[in-house]
């Protein structure tokens, strides 16, 4: 599909035809307890286009073969499938080089290999690192045990109650004992979109690397690693409509020759002995042994086909969603949105006096709609705000106004069964 075949159906009068979008991602078809499923989980993983599907039973059917070893006609089949895929990420977050992308399991493991082999070779006694108070726990954890390992110290950049990051107490946390910042780009709870131009100008100002969890954001808004200037960017395959236990560490060719490998294994090496083992260059160093080459040709996939829609299109749709959604909620009576940043993605977080969320979530999911209900892995956020849970509707490119509307009629059917 191209961009000039989309038909409008935003009142803006963007040419979108979000029907022609539905088509492409069977799964939609699907019923729930005999309704129409309504999908509004986009955050915690989104569903996948017909192609992406498609790319990855071919791999199976026709390509399946281990990559980099083989003389084989089928295993250059697949390797140059793979490495393929690689480009296109470079091309879809402009990397200046092939070798600044390493595939790995998702945002999780990409945190830890920054951690594990950034920290540990960098850090010591004494050392800080920043993060902010709406963090995602991959976000947290892994800092939290190499800052114990090495006797460094995390501090933490408060936010604001419509959960912004206060860039002033951003500015007073830094010392120069800060020796990393590692901030989300956009919330997975909140939906906030943090300033993250400034946070990285502010940190190269005070030669301090920066990483951004932008596992939220990919699929959202395009992304120019250079003109951002960031160290590295992490995100996952399976939010930005590609395969799960696939994702990216992007990092700068620089810091990335300076680290140690993360895991050792097959393909990491250059040469073995028992006395000395010689790495392999980037980006293998950091890729030990058989990586999901189904996943990765199936993230180049997602990445084609958020191409052919257009991110900016995308975006506006969600931008419409979010607003319609907004609106439409703000006269449940009891309903409290958490989350209500100036700059926001399609995430909708709210409470509802004396309804716990999880029943919320439950009686929507009779209603055939899915919505997430719990902490979201951002436990530190419900601290925040004093509750212990949100319930979240999270929209992505295939969402309608009509399915809001049934989400609000279930709100509103809640209320009369509850209240
Ligand atoms: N960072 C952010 C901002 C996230 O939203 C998530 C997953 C992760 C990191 C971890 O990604 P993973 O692919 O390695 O698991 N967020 C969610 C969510 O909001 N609901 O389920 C998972």
């Amino acid at each position: 599909m191209s961009s000039k075949e989309i038909i409008s159906v935003i009142p803006n009068s963007t040419l979108y035809d979000v029907e022609k979008i539905r088509n492409d991602f069977p799964i939609l078809q699907t019923k729930v307890h005999g309704k129409q499923l309504i999908y509004l989980d986009n955050a915690a993983t989104s569903q996948k286009p017909i192609s992406v599907i498609k790319k990855t039973q071919e791999y199976y059917s026709s390509m399946n073969s281990n990559i980099h070893r083989g003389v084989h006609a089928l295993s250059q089949v697949s390797t140059e499938a793979y490495e393929s895929a690689r480009i296109k990420v470079k091309s879809f977050i402009n990397a200046l080089g092939k070798n600044e992308i390493i595939f790995t399991r998702g945002t999780t493991e990409s945190i830890n290999l920054v951690t594990q082999s950034y920290g540990r070779a960098n850090f010591q006694e004494g050392d800080e690192v920043i993060i902010s108070q709406m963090e995602h726990h991959s976000n947290i954890v892994p800092w939290q045990m190499i800052c114990e390992e090495k006797g460094a110290k995390l501090k933490v950049i408060p936010i604001n109650d419509e959960g912004e990051i206060i860039f002033e107490e951003f500015e007073k946390l830094i010392t120069h004992k800060t020796k990393f910042i590692s901030v989300v780009y956009v919330s997975n709870s909140l939906g906030t979109v943090n300033p993250v131009k400034n946070i990285i100008d502010l940190a190269h100002q005070n030669n301090i690397p920066v990483l951004l969890d932008a596992a939220q954001a990919v699929h959202h808004t395009p992304i120019d690693v250079q003109e951002l200037d960031c160290d590295f960017l992490v995100f996952s395959g399976h939010k930005m409509y590609g395969p799960t236990g696939i994702g990216i560490l992007y990092g700068k060719i620089n810091l990335l020759e300076s680290m140690p490998p993360f895991q050792g294994g097959g393909d990491m090496i250059e040469t073995v002995t028992f006395e000395r083992t010689t790495y392999n260059e980037l980006p293998y160093k950091f890729e030990a042994g058989t990586p999901n080459i189904a996943g990765a040709i199936g993230l180049g996939e997602a990445i084609d086909y958020i191409s052919q829609v257009g991110l900016e299109n995308i975006a506006l749709h969600e931008k419409y969603l979010l607003d319609y959604a907004t609106e439409a909620v703000a006269d449940i009576p009891g309903l409290k949105i958490i989350g209500t940043a100036k700059e926001k993605v399609s995430v909708l977080s709210f409470v509802l006096d004396d309804v716990h969320p999880h029943d919320i979530g439950t009686f929507l999911d009779f209603e055939g709609v899915a919505i997430r209900t719990g902490h979201h892995c951002t436990q530190p956020v419900m601290d925040r705000y004093n509750i212990p849970a949100t319930s979240r509707a999270s929209f992505a490119m295939y969402n309608t106004k009509e399915e809001i509307n049934t989400l609000v009629n279930g709100l509103r059917k809640i209320i009369e069964v509850f209240g």
